[in-house]
């Protein structure tokens, strides 16, 4: 056997999907695409929770919009695990910008925009271990 790297990392499906009745054909192409679901809930940041969480972009000039976004409505979030999982899910969600992305992603069928782009996803193996940490418990995070 080569390298299977068995990975986790956060999916979150925003509030535009999740307003638009989403939520379900965002899961089922995520299963069909080989992803093991590991845990999920759907929940409605406060504002000051989605700055938390998106500390990173505070410099950026969309800042203020992304939070007001994300706080805006519930969101459900995902722990996916599979095989490279962080770069296979960036895969199946496409660039940023649903204009750019590739046919077949979730951002090219879902997103409405560069900000409503129907889903995220962590960026690396470091940031996967922190935003899993930030929505799910050591109790939902162990075994
Ligand atoms: P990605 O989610 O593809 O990793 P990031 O990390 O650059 O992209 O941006 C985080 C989030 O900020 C994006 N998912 C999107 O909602 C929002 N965003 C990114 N770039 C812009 C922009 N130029 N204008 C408005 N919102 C943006």
């Amino acid at each position: 056997m080569g390298d299977l790297l068995l990975e986790r990392t956060l999916a979150i499906i925003k509030p535009d999907a999740v307003k638009r009745h989403l939520t379900g054909e965002i899961l089922r192409q995520i299963e069909n695409t080989g992803f093991t679901l590991r845990g999920l809930k759907m929940l409605h940041l406060t504002r000051v929770q989605a700055e938390h969480f998106y500390e990173v972009h505070k410099a950026r000039p969309f800042f203020g919009s992304l939070c007001q976004y994300m706080s805006s409505g519930p969101v459900v979030v995902a722990m996916l695990e599979g095989e490279r999982a962080i770069e296979r899910w960036r895969e199946l969600m496409g660039a940023t910008d649903p204009a750019k992305a590739a046919a077949g992603t979730l951002r090219k069928q879902f997103g409405t925009d560069i900000e409503q782009n129907a889903v995220h996803g962590s960026d690396g193996p470091e940031t996967a271990a922190r935003e899993l940490g930030f929505f799910f418990s050591g109790l939902e995070l162990a075994g």
